[in-house]
C-alpha cells in the first residue's frame, strides 16, 4: 500500500482551507548574505518544494496563487539569496506559488519589462495563477506581513527599499515588485516592450495603471520593506537615453504596444528544483 506516500500532495476535496490569516507569518526579517550559500542548500532547507519550484501547504488548501516572476541575465548570485527567503517566506504565508526565472538570452541590452510579459505569457499557459508578483532579483522582503497576495487594485509592494532610506523615492514609484492579478494585467495591455537598457519602464507602466482607470495600492511603510543587494550597473544595461521622450507618449502608445505585440522565442523551458527557468530570444530594438 503506497497510499501514504502521495498524502502529503494529494489535494483532494477533504482538505480544509488555509486560514485566513496564516499562524506562521513574523514579523521583521533579519536579511544578511551568508557566503558560501549554495543552491543545494536552498533545496535542503526547502524540502516540499517540487520540480519548477512549486508549493502547496501541505495539510490546507491554499486561499492564493501567486506565481513570481524574475526577470533575470547574469545575476546567479544575486537569484541565490532571493530563493533562499523567498521560498521559507511565501511559504510561511501558506500560498500556493510557483517562480519563475525569466533570462534574456545573448548580450544585447536588457529590457526588464519585455521580459515580464514574457513570463506573464508563459505563467499562465501552466496554472491559474490568481496573482502576479513581478520582482527584481536582487530585492529581498524584509517582513513577514508584506503578503504576496494581489489587492483590487495594482500593488506596489516595494515602497520602502533601503538605499532610499527606507521611504518611496517619489510618488509614483512603481519599481522593484509590483503584484496584478490577470484581469489588471490584461487591462493594461501588460508592460512596454520598447524600454531596452536601465529606467523609465517602471514608470511606463505605473502610467498604464492610470491610463487603464486602476489606481496603485500600496502596504505601510513599515510592512513593504525591502533590502537591495549591493551591485553596480550591469554591463549590458546601459541608461537608457531614450526613456523621457517614450515616457511623455505612453498616453499614445500603451494600446498598440504591450501584452498584444510581446513577440519572442523560447529557447528553453526547465523545471528546475528550486524555479522554472524560461530561456528566450526577445529579439533587438528595431
Ligand atoms: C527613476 C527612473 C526609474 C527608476 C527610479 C529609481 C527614469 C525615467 C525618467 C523620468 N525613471 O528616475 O526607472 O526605477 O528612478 O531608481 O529614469
Amino acid at each position: 500500500n503506497l497510499s501514504h506516500l502521495s498524502r502529503a500532495h494529494s489535494h483532494g476535496d477533504d482538505m480544509p482551507l488555509c486560514p485566513k490569516k496564516s499562524p506562521y507569518v513574523g514579523g521583521p526579517i533579519h536579511v544578511s548574505f551568508p557566503s558560501g550559500l549554495t543552491l543545494a542548500e536552498v533545496q535542503r532547507k526547502n524540502p516540499l518544494v517540487v520540480r519548477g519550484g512549486r508549493y502547496r501547504p501541505p495539510d490546507c488548501e491554499a486561499r492564493h496563487r501567486t506565481a513570481i516572476i524574475i526577470p533575470h541575465r547574469l545575476r546567479e548570485h544575486h537569484l541565490k539569496f532571493l530563493l533562499y527567503y523567498l521560498h521559507p517566506f511565501l511559504q510561511r504565508q501558506q500560498l500556493h506559488y510557483g517562480i519563475y526565472v525569466i533570462h534574456q538570452a545573448g548580450n544585447y541590452t536588457f529590457n526588464r519589462a519585455k521580459l515580464m510579459n514574457v513570463g506573464f505569457r508563459e505563467a499562465m499557459k501552466e496554472e491559474e495563477w490568481d496573482c502576479l508578483f513581478f520582482h527584481d532579483v536582487d530585492l529581498i522582503p524584509e517582513d513577514d506581513r508584506n503578503t504576496y497576495i494581489c489587492d483590487s487594485n495594482p500593488k506596489h509592494a516595494a515602497i520602502a527599499m533601503d538605499k532610499f532610506g527606507y521611504k518611496l523615492p517619489y510618488k509614483m514609484y512603481f519599481g522593484g515588485v509590483s503584484a496584478l492579478t490577470p484581469l489588471h494585467y490584461l487591462k493594461m495591455n501588460g508592460f512596454p516592450n520598447n524600454y531596452w537598457g536601465w529606467g523609465g519602464e517602471d514608470d511606463d507602466i505605473g502610467v498604464r495603471v492610470s491610463l487603464a482607470g486602476m489606481y496603485i495600492t500600496r502596504p505601510s511603510l513599515k510592512v513593504g520593506r525591502y533590502k537591495m543587494i549591493k551591485h553596480k550597473l550591469d554591463k549590458g544595461n546601459d541608461i537608457n537615453p531614450k526613456r523621457f521622450n517614450m515616457l511623455a507618449k505612453t498616453r499614445q502608445t500603451w494600446k498598440m504596444d504591450g501584452m498584444n505585440t510581446a513577440e519572442y522565442e523560447t529557447i528553453s523551458l526547465q523545471y528546475l528544483p528550486l524555479y522554472t527557468n524560461i530561456t528566450v530570444n526577445i529579439g533587438t530594438e528595431d
